[in-house]
């Protein structure tokens, strides 16, 4: 057919263009033509058919109601949208796909296809499956110098074969260009490139010199206006027949959910940068305002924003949006409970989470001493019933853990302003005038017991018991014994809660119990933490304490245990119940304990994973021997790693489908909205934390021979020195005994199975790893120096994630390029959080290897304290919190696996070994033990 045609018209010429039509001007068309030139007005590109733009054409696509999302589109043309950006950029969506078909269905409805498209994506196939089936002259946006020149190069000849416009971000190698130099300077290279290398038509070149966001409270953005309208005005005298444009709704992202404010900011900088030469922009047609229609008073304070005219700019903006409404439309929804009286003020603030007016009520509250003539009546009044509410809601589950710790935040700061006062009537209260009394429902101690780093679960559960009008007095981690029992005495505490994260703080905690006995202390302990559990708690600790111990799960569940705990009524009955709750647990982990079966560690061993090594591939060297240190890691590098569904734990968000985990989440009905915010809080924060480089990533990495001997690995200086040299140090293994199912002919795993035996004349390699994120200690304590256990709690789980990334893109590095044993991986990150990859990196004191001693191993082979700064406390976790440590095995066979029980056998064996004593033994491993000490 093609051919057939070609033959018939082989003789025509082809039609030459008249070219005074087209001479300075960009051609572009949908259905109908459109001509930009000189006398053209500013051209608006419609903004919202875009998945990242538009939370309702996002919802529309993402529910496959394609139809329906072509309404979008048309609104927009109705609207005045002169070219519409199509952008379908999304994780959830197969992009080539949405594309091309969203495109097909423009073309089927002439009212929107009369406008040209412009095929907005990060992603050129994404472009291209567009471009094929759109009709009339495209905008493709965008191509830039990102991937260097070959790749630039490449994707405009591409273009200018299917006849498109193109717009060019001011992006190249190094970065995105934020001063006007640079904007120049980049768009300057992609012209010629373009016009010279290409052969294209200047009069298709549009470049976008960044309308980045501003008001961010970040010093570094408040040029970011300045510097486009400068790098626009150069462009467009330097370059001829380019043109300009830029993504307007960009720069007011930081006033979000403000949408007047949003509007007028708008209005004001695209008056300017029209001026400055600006031709067209990415907008939201129909929204913006007429620029003398702006109140006078807003005009000022987005002027002053957009030219950097007031260093308190953004600090104004904010607070004129909180006292305008203009237009009949509200600049923030929540204004209208500012008229309500004080007490409800008090208590919507607290509801909310509002932290804004609470200072201004309180004293409000406070100068109204005929109702409240002891600031502590303000506590026990408004405050108090403000937060009963709070904590009813969270009971009930109809508030979620972030919104309680912001709660908690305004509450902490109203009783904050009232403090000095309560202090000052203190003063006269000694000289007897006023009597004291207390308005709290008890006293509860918290600490993570001595050796012990962690604290997020505790100061959740702090925070969770303050909603409740508990006083809590937290002493915050690695507190020792005497301090915690001293502290419960001196405040007449009615609670004593401990918390732990790793297995050593176990024994800590039956320390306390014992001692708390001894002393003959009759205050209720609680346990929790992420190591403890309700078996350990009835076998090991509430057996040596005569007073109640009760195993808390988590926050909201500590509520419940204390209120039971205080009520006269209700402690006797529920003790009772508690007691013997544990003693059928106690009875029940006896009657397991002499059920289970556990092979001879003989028999294990002979039961072991055995490779063939001879006939298996041989081991990769490593590309060096020894330590490599990573300084100032780049933490921008890592955010991508973050596995996010740890995160959404620690706030207790778990969604309908917790293993598909992020992003589903923000779908769920129940919980996705609170997602969204705590995420979108994080990401914020995160982002002015890396920025402002208030954390800091460092790591080590070594590797060495080894080989295996038995069931442990021993590492050497030098390959030569395997065969005449003793080793540099040795890693101990504990393998699995309790017995398999007979169907079951997995063998019983230790992890030296993984190494090549020393006798197997096979040359293996070890790796190991310490990384650790810095400056989340003293971010902490800044927060909680404004009150702020939101943000404190915030940036220890922002902490946490970034120190497992750091681990998870180290692996990632050595498999790849420092060990090299799997060069030629190609995993997404999907793949990463499924553990697709080759190669194991267990760490001491979990599951593979439960012994946390040999961290300390570790540390002395590779001198990670002195090299990292990375510290190891009495109990082995390591300082800071935020820290991950491991060994590599590089074996395609090796695997995860959990050692589980062990028997007496084992441990004197592995006692021997190590030259430590079996009672030592058996305090490092207490939770694994198959046997029952006495
Ligand atoms: N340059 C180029 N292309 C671009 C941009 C740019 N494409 C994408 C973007 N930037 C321009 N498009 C938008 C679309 C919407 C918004 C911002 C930029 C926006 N949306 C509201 C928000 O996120 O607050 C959504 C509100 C709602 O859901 O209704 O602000 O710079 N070449």
């Amino acid at each position: 057919m093609h051919r057939e045609i070609a033959e018939a018209v082989k003789a025509c010429k082809p039609r030459v263009p008249p070219s005074s039509f087209s001479d300075g001007y960009m051609l572009l068309s949908g259905l109908e033509p459109f001509r930009i030139g000189p006398y053209t007005n500013f051209v608006n590109i419609g903004e919202r058919c875009n998945v990242a733009g538009s939370r309702k054409f996002a919802k529309l696509i993402m529910k496959d109601n394609y139809e329906e999302a072509l309404s979008v589109a048309k609104a927009q043309v109705e609207m005045g949208a002169q070219i519409l950006d199509i952008n379908m950029d999304d994780g959830m969506l197969d992009g080539p796909n949405a594309m091309a078909r969203f495109c097909k269905l423009i073309a089927s409805e002439p009212d929107i296809a009369k406008v040209p498209l412009c095929i907005d994506s990060s992603n050129f196939s994404v472009i291209e499956a567009g471009l094929k089936c759109c009709q009339g002259k495209c905008i493709v946006n965008s191509i830039s110098l990102k991937e260097g020149e070959e790749d630039f190069l490449e994707k405009g000849r591409k273009i200018k074969l299917y006849g498109g416009a193109v717009v060019v971000m001011a992006f190249d190698e190094v970065g995105q260009a934020t001063e006007t130099e640079t904007k120049v300077a980049v768009c300057t290279r992609a012209y010629h490139l373009l016009v010279e290398k290409v052969g294209f038509n200047p009069n298709d070149i549009i470049f976008d010199p960044n309308i980045l966001t501003i008001g961010t409270g970040m010093e570094e953005h408040n040029l970011y206006a300045v510097n486009f309208m400068k790098a626009t005005k150069t462009i467009k005298e330097m370059l001829p027949g380019a043109r300009v444009s830029g993504g307007l709704s960009n720069l007011s992202f930081s006033f979000r959910g403000m949408d007047a404010i949003r509007e007028a900011m708008h209005g004001v900088f695209l008056y300017h940068a029209i001026k400055y030469g600006m031709d067209m922009g990415i907008v939201n047609a129909g929204n913006l305002p007429v620029y003398d229609d702006i109140p006078k008073d807003l005009l000022t304070l987005c002027d002053n924003l957009i030219w950097n005219k007031d260093p308190d700019g953004t600090e104004k903006l904010l607070r004129y949006a909180q006292t305008h409404t203009q237009g009949g439309k509200k600049v923030v929804q929540t204004d209208e409970w500012r008229n309500s009286p004080v007490e409800e003020r008090l208590e919507y603030a607290l509801i909310k989470g509002i932290e804004k007016y609470v200072i201004e009520d309180t004293e409000e509250a406070r100068l109204n001493h005929e109702k409240y003539p002891r600031p502590l009546n303000i506590i026990e009044g408004p405050l108090m019933s403000g937060m009963q509410v709070v904590g009813d809601l969270f009971g009930a589950g109809k508030m979620f853990l972030p919104q309680v710790i912001k709660s908690a935040r305004v509450m902490k700061k109203a009783v904050g302003h009232l403090i000095p006062y309560m202090e000052k009537e203190r003063e006269e209260m000694r000289s007897g005038t006023i009597e004291e009394e207390d308005p709290y429902h008890g006293t509860i101690v918290l600490a993570t017991v001595k050796g012990d780093v962690h604290d997020i679960g505790k100061n959740i559960v702090g925070v969770v018991l303050g909603c409740n009008n508990f006083r809590v007095i937290d002493l915050g981690v690695m507190t020792p014994c005497d301090k915690i029992l001293r502290a419960a005495i001196e405040n007449k505490a009615d609670i004593i809660g401990l918390s732990g994260l790793i297995t050593p703080s176990l024994d800590e905690m039956i320390f306390v119990a014992k001692e708390m006995q001894r002393l003959e202390i009759k205050i209720p302990l609680l346990i929790g933490g992420a190591t403890t559990s309700k078996t350990h708690t009835a076998v090991k600790i509430a057996p040596r304490y005569s007073a109640p111990v009760i195993h808390v799960l988590d926050a909201s569940k500590s509520v419940v245990v204390c209120s039971q705990l205080l009520d006269e009524n209700q402690k006797e009955d529920f003790f009772e119940e508690v007691l013997e709750e544990y003693d059928d647990i106690r009875q029940e982990h006896y009657e397991s304990l002499k059920e289970r079966k556990y092979l001879s560690l003989e028999q294990a061993r002979r039961k072991g994973f055995h490779n063939d090594w001879l006939s298996d591939c041989k081991p990769v060297k490593p590309r060096f021997i020894g330590t490599q240190v990573f300084e100032d890691y780049d933490l921008h590098k890592l955010v991508e790693y973050i596995d996010w569904k740890p995160f959404f734990d620690v706030w207790q968000l778990r969604g309908k489908y917790p293993n598909r985990g992020f992003p589903k989440i923000f779908n769920d009905k129940v919980v996705g909205e609170e997602a969204k915010r705590v995420y979108n809080d994080a990401q914020n924060l995160l982002k002015t934390l890396i920025n402002q480089k208030k954390l800091r990533a460092r790591g080590l990495v070594g590797f060495w021979p080894a080989q295996s001997v038995q069931d442990d690995v021993y590492l050497y200086a030098s390959e030569e020195a395997v065969q005449f040299a003793e080793p540099i140090a040795k890693f101990y293994g504990l393998r699995q005994q309790a017995e398999k199912d007979s169907a079951c002919t997995d063998p019983y795993y230790c992890l030296s199975d993984f190494i090549a035996p020393l006798d197997s004349g096979v040359h293996d390699y070890l790796g190991l790893f310490a990384v650790a994120c810095f400056g989340v200690d003293e971010l902490c304590k800044e927060f909680e120096k404004q009150c702020d256990d939101y943000n404190s709690i915030m940036v220890k789980a922002l902490g946490d994630r970034l120190a497992e990334a750091f681990a998870e893109e180290l692996h990632e590095r050595v498999r790849k390029e420092l060990w090299a044993y799997c060069n030629d991986e190609q995993l997404d990150i999907a793949d990463l959080r499924r553990i697709r990859y080759e190669g194991i990196r267990p760490a001491p004191g979990y599951p593979s290897q439960p012994d946390h001693t040999e961290k300390l191993t570790m540390w002395k082979l590779a001198s990670i304290k002195e090299a990292t700064d990375i510290g190891l406390t009495e109990s082995l976790a390591m300082t800071p919190a935020s820290a991950i440590s491991g060994l590599y095995f590089a074996n395609p066979k090796s695997k995860y696996f959990a050692v589980g029980k062990i028997c007496k056998d084992q441990v004197e064996d592995y006692a021997l070994r190590k030259n430590l004593s079996v009672t030592e033994v058996e305090k490092w491993l207490g939770p694994i033990l198959g046997y029952d000490l006495g």
